[in-house]
Parts: structure tokens; C-alpha cells; sequence
């Protein structure tokens, strides 16, 4: 049985060039795993929480010495020496103790970050230590390729509200026969995309996540342009290649008047009104999901657009759910949506991560693995998903390493399952 010899938690950049956590462990047999953590910027007010140093001098309050302090100052101790266990529950046993030594309810005494971190790291040493890859870690018999949602329109805050007041605007090869081809089909109308910009004078700038940054008048231009590009690259829209949304509306949503202010179209509308807004665009365009349609709080709401649209759309909630497995037993209580996205640093372990995922699956909800805004050359979401059964993954456009990398992992990992290998396809969405 091998035991942990060292624990070593560092500050790096992440790419949006703000500091995050990064940790290092080592086993007695040599054996080393990397984590690093992301962060997001269109977060939900009941994510766990990331801690920050707060200090103005360094990184303008951005650091998190604190939070790589609490790693070596008091999980580090509490964890070298102890083993590894040889099967599945590895990472929830040291998840449990660093719980315990947290006490809060949203990780703030040790930081979800600095949390995570060793949690990630832990699962990837325990694989490595049963020579396993990772996704196979989580599930030896794990077999299905999830279909990519690639953000190819950035909007919101992720595009300083440049663009549109929608977040992303995300491609869904769905009906692709692997997932090598899926990307090809999602790279060839990135491409196609930046011509059409160019032809027609928008700016091929790129946000946070790889996907254009344009001045559009409307929330539903991008989805026309989309279109456009879908077909100029030789496929068929919807049959082929559908369209997801990502409103992100809690970030538009004004507390004062309850109202939802779309400022690219001079609009402020009720939830009820940005429900007939969906199913305007459902019915248009047979848009195929609508992330965080409706603000966090606004449970009656998305009761409300569950019953309307449910049956028609993948309502997935991201500030609403937060991978938090409470606030997930709610909305199946209220059918508040149909479907959930899953963050691991939203709730801080990837044991919790585990038990999210494992609820909504249970219940027939659907699951979306998610990158942050802000992330790092870590591919660990690109095997979680694999290995948790996940069949939609969204981690950006394909430009810019960091969401690249993930997909080109879930490449090799397709490669590596060989015939065994089974593509989510348009089944993702059933
Ligand atoms: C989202 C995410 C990722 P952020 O809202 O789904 O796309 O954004 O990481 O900024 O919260
Ligand atoms: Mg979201």
C-alpha cells in the first residue's frame, strides 16, 4: 500500500493571468500528480468559496498565499503518511478529513480552493498508483465520449459586456459519428465563422473562452451568423449541429425591480417574459438547451419555464445548482429543470462532485461537465466526464490551449478505448 510523502501547494497564473492554486503530490514510490484549480467570473453567489489574500499590494487582492498556507499549515500535516486506498473511495476518505478540518459550510476557513487542489491531485495519484488512467479510475468499464458544446460566441461578462448580454453562444456536433470528427465539425465552423465576421466587419477578437467578441445589435444575431457559418461549412443545421445557450442571466438580472435588463436590446423583461423570449427562439430555431435561463434566486421562475419548455429544451442550471447536492434536491422537489452543470470548484471535492453527478443521473437528469472562465492546462474535467458517464462537456471554444487541451485529451482517450468506444451523439440529449 503506498503512502503519501509530500504535499506541496504553489501560487501560478491561470489564464486570464490571475493567481490560483496548484498542488503537488508525492507518494513514497516516487509517484507525482499535479492539480491545478479554476476560477470562474460569472459565478453563483452559493459557490463554495475561493479564497483570496485580499491584500491591494499583490495582484490587487487577487493572491492566494493563504490559501497555499492553509495546504501546507494544515491538510499537508493531517495527510502525509497516511495511505492511498486501492479502490474508489480514495478521494472521499481524505475529502471527508479535510471537511472536518474546515468545519464551514462553504469551505471558507481552508479555501475551496486550496480544498480542491488536493483533491484532484489525490484522485491522480491514486490512479496512477493503480496504473489506471484517470477516467478509468472512476470507472474501469467507462466507454462513452461526450458530445462538446464549444462557445464560439463569448458574450456577457466573459467579453466585458462588449458583446452580447448573453454569455455564450455554443456549437453542438451532436450528430457527428466520433468525437475526433465532432471537433473537426467544430473547428471547421470556428473558422467559417471568423470569415463571416470578417466579411461583414465585426471584430474576430476573441474573449475569455476562445469564442468571438462581436458588437451585435441583438441577442439573436449570433445565432443567425451561427447558422450561416454551420452551413458554410457544409453541414446541416440542427441535423448535424445544433445550438445551446449559456444566458448566464443572474448576471443581468437587477435585484431592485426583479427585472431582467437586456441592455443590447433596450429591454427589461420578467421572468415571464424571458420565458416567452425562449420559446420564441425554441421555436425558431429548435435551440437544443438554455443554461441558467432564469437568475439563482428566482426558483419560481424556473419552475414556471420548467413546466413551459421542459419538454421541448435542456434547461440546465449552473448559479442555480452550483454542483451543490442541497440546492440539486430542491430543484428535483420544485422540477425546477431537467438538467444540471457540474463544476468541481463550484462545490470544492471531487467526492461531491461524485455525488451531484451521481444524483442527477438517478433521477434522469441530464449533466454537462464545465471548464471555468479562468482555467489552467489541467485536463482533469476532460476524464471525469468520461469516467462519470457525462455526455455533454463544455469547455470552450476551439482556440486557446487551456480549452483546447481538454478536448484534445478527450482525443486521446478515444483513441486509447479503441473499439470499445461509444460516441454520446445525439443520445446525449435524451
Ligand atoms: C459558466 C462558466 C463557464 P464562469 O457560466 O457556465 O462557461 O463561466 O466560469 O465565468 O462562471
Ligand atoms: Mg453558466
Amino acid at each position: 500500500m503506498e503512502k503519501i510523502k509530500s504535499v506541496k501547494a504553489r501560487e501560478i497564473l491561470d489564464s486570464r493571468g490571475n493567481p490560483t492554486v496548484e498542488v503537488e503530490i508525492t507518494l513514497d514510490s516516487g509517484i507525482k500528480a499535479r492539480s491545478d484549480v479554476p476560477s470562474g467570473v460569472s459565478t453563483g453567489t452559493y459557490e463554495a468559496l475561493e479564497l483570496r489574500d485580499n491584500d491591494r499590494q499583490r495582484y490587487k487582492g487577487k493572491g492566494v498565499l493563504k490559501a497555499t498556507a492553509n495546504v501546507h499549515n494544515i491538510i499537508a500535516p493531517k495527510i502525509t503518511g497516511m495511505e492511498i486506498n486501492e479502490n474508489l473511495d480514495a478521494p472521499g476518505k481524505f475529502d471527508e478529513m479535510m471537511l472536518n478540518l474546515d468545519g464551514t459550510e462553504n469551505k471558507s476557513k481552508l479555501g475551496a480552493n486550496a480544498i480542491l487542489g488536493v483533491s484532484m491531485a489525490i484522485a491522480k495519484v491514486s490512479a496512477m498508483s493503480l496504473n489506471l488512467p484517470l477516467y478509468k479510475y472512476f470507472n474501469r468499464d467507462s466507454k462513452i465520449l461526450p458530445v462538446p458544446m464549444m462557445n464560439i460566441l463569448n458574450g456577457g461578462t466573459h467579453a466585458n459586456w462588449q458583446s452580447t448580454d448573453f454569455q455564450e453562444f455554443m456549437i453542438v456536433p451532436w450528430g457527428a459519428k466520433n468525437f475526433a470528427e465532432s471537433l473537426r465539425y467544430g473547428a471547421e465552423i470556428y473558422h467559417e465563422l471568423k470569415g463571416l465576421l470578417k466579411a461583414k466587419n465585426f471584430s474576430t477578437s476573441v474573449g475569455d473562452e476562445g469564442g468571438f467578441v462581436v458588437n451585435v445589435k441583438s441577442n439573436e444575431e449570433p445565432i443567425n451568423l451561427i447558422i450561416k457559418a454551420i452551413e458554410n461549412a457544409g453541414y446541416e443545421y440542427y441535423k448535424d449541429v445544433g445550438i445551446g445557450l449559456d444566458v448566464a442571466a443572474s448576471g443581468f438580472y437587477k435585484d431592485k425591480d426583479g427585472k431582467y435588463e437586456l441592455t443590447r436590446e433596450n429591454l427589461r423583461l420578467t421572468s415571464d417574459e424571458m420565458i416567452e423570449k425562449y420559446e420564441y427562439l425554441i421555436k425558431g430555431y429548435k435551440i437544443l438547451s438554455v443554461e441558467d435561463g432564469l437568475a439563482e434566486d428566482d426558483w419560481e421562475g424556473w419552475q414556471k419555464m420548467n413546466k413551459k419548455i421542459g419538454n421541448k429544451v435542456t434547461l440546465i442550471g449552473d448559479d442555480l445548482f452550483v454542483t451543490n447536492i442541497e440546492r440539486l434536491e430542491r430543484g428535483i422537489k420544485e422540477k425546477s429543470a431537467n438538467a444540471v452543470l457540474i463544476k468541481l470548484n463550484q462545490i470544492g471535492t471531487v467526492s461531491e462532485t461524485m455525488s451531484a453527478v451521481n444524483l442527477a443521473h438517478k433521477t434522469n437528469w441530464k449533466t454537462i461537465i464545465s471548464h471555468r472562465s479562468g482555467e489552467t492546462a489541467d485536463t482533469f474535467i476532460a476524464d471525469f466526464c468520461v469516467g462519470m458517464n457525462i455526455k455533454l462537456i463544455k469547455t470552450g471554444a476551439p482556440c486557446r490551449s487551456e480549452r483546447v487541451e481538454k478536448y484534445n485529451q478527450l482525443i486521446r482517450i478515444e483513441e486509447e478505448l479503441g473499439n470499445k468506444r461509444e460516441f454520446a451523439g445525439k443520445e446525449a440529449f435524451k
